[in-house]
């Protein structure tokens, strides 16, 4: 018999459109994990309305996140891809950790500032205490690794303390999970400014089309030095330059470093080698996603199926909780 595998959970919104900030910060590695972990995937739609969100559009915007998942190469086969409000669990436990969580770390993290700021007319107590749901996303399957971008951290760490609390309180339950980075933790966005992301606007969608991915790349920020043509710039602090390094040969990035220091080339010019391999890279995930849009009804059987999955291990840790609160069963 094989040696048990560590188990991995991680978790994407269904709030818009996959981008390749999402596939770099954190799918490409969940791809590579799955033979050396029993990987839990979840498309976390519960999050997704902690924002202003169009009712009509969510259940299309789930199964698309599903298809590019699998389009991904999330193989469903090797993993347990499934929705997260298909386990009414995630939301027990998530109010069983909301009695373990102090009020100031929530207050600390990070994402609920940004968020509130985003969204003023909508913060809502969902948006406070959605890192204590994604504590109990993760804890609920005993998870020991959870690889998320970097914007994501401090979450995890988060629900690291929340475990430890819980365990201190009520007895060990849980394992403290940790965070896997990738090698590109955070993508910036095309304003050059902030994280790539749905919600910005600032992103490139794995299924955008060749000609708008080309509109967007040829509007993006890039290094403010180069006003025009004849001015030099600096590479290093050019988001372009940084997703020439993901998606562009050795030659292509020594090239461009070098056309753009002396001048020879406009921005264009090196735009427009990433807009190829970056359209390149994107060609098979495309084809696929193509090929599982017209067979949807496989891709909300493995919904469906690995929600039973999931199920079954959230309930058996629920029982475990309720009778470490000495709730009466
Ligand atoms: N720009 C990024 N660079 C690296 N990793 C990223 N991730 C997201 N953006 C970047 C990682 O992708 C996983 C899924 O993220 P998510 O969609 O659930 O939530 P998010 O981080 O809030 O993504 P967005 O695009 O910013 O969504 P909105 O705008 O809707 O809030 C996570 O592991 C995340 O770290």
């Amino acid at each position: 018999m094989g040696k048990k595998l560590k188990r991995l959970f991680s978790g994407i919104q269904p709030t818009g459109e996959i981008h390749i900030g999402n596939y770099q910060g954190a799918i490409k590695q969940w791809v590579k994990l799955i033979d050396k972990y029993e990987c839990f995937y979840c498309i976390v739609d519960y999050h997704a309305i902690t924002i202003e969100y169009n009712v009509r559009e969510m259940p299309d915007k789930i199964l698309k996140t599903a298809v590019c998942l699998i389009a991904c190469g999330l193989n469903p086969e090797k993993c347990v891809l499934f929705v997260q409000s298909h386990v009414p669990e995630h939301t027990e436990l998530a109010w069983v950790l909301n009695t373990v969580t102090a009020i100031g770390d929530l207050q600390r993290m990070t994402q609920f500032k940004e968020k509130s700021q985003q969204h003023k007319g909508n913060v809502n107590v969902g948006l406070f205490t959605y890192p204590v749901l994604q504590a109990a996303d993760i804890i609920l399957y005993k998870a020991d690794v959870v690889p998320v971008g970097e914007d994501q951290f401090q979450h995890v760490e988060l629900s690291r303390r929340i475990a430890r609390k819980f365990n201190a309180l009520y007895g060990k339950t849980f394992p403290e999970p940790q965070h896997l980075s990738t090698e590109s933790p955070r993508i910036i966005g095309l304003d050059g400014q902030y994280k790539m992301s749905k919600s910005r606007n600032n992103y490139i969608g794995i299924l955008e089309s060749d000609e708008i991915i080309w509109e967007k790349i040829s509007r993006a920020v890039t290094d403010p030095a180069r006003k025009t043509k004849k001015d030099p710039g600096n590479p290093e602090i050019c988001n372009m330059y940084s997703l020439h390094k993901l998606y562009s040969s050795r030659e292509e990035i020594e090239n461009s470093a070098e056309n753009c220091k002396k001048a020879s080339w406009g921005c264009l010019d090196c735009k427009r080698i990433l807009w190829k391999n970056i359209v390149e890279s994107l060609k098979p995930i495309k084809q696929k996603a193509n090929e599982l849009e017209n067979n949807i009804d496989y891709v909300h059987n493995i919904l469906k199926e690995n929600a039973d999955k999931s199920r079954k291990i959230a309930k058996e840790t629920m029982n475990e909780v309720r009778e470490k609160l000495g709730i009466l069963i």
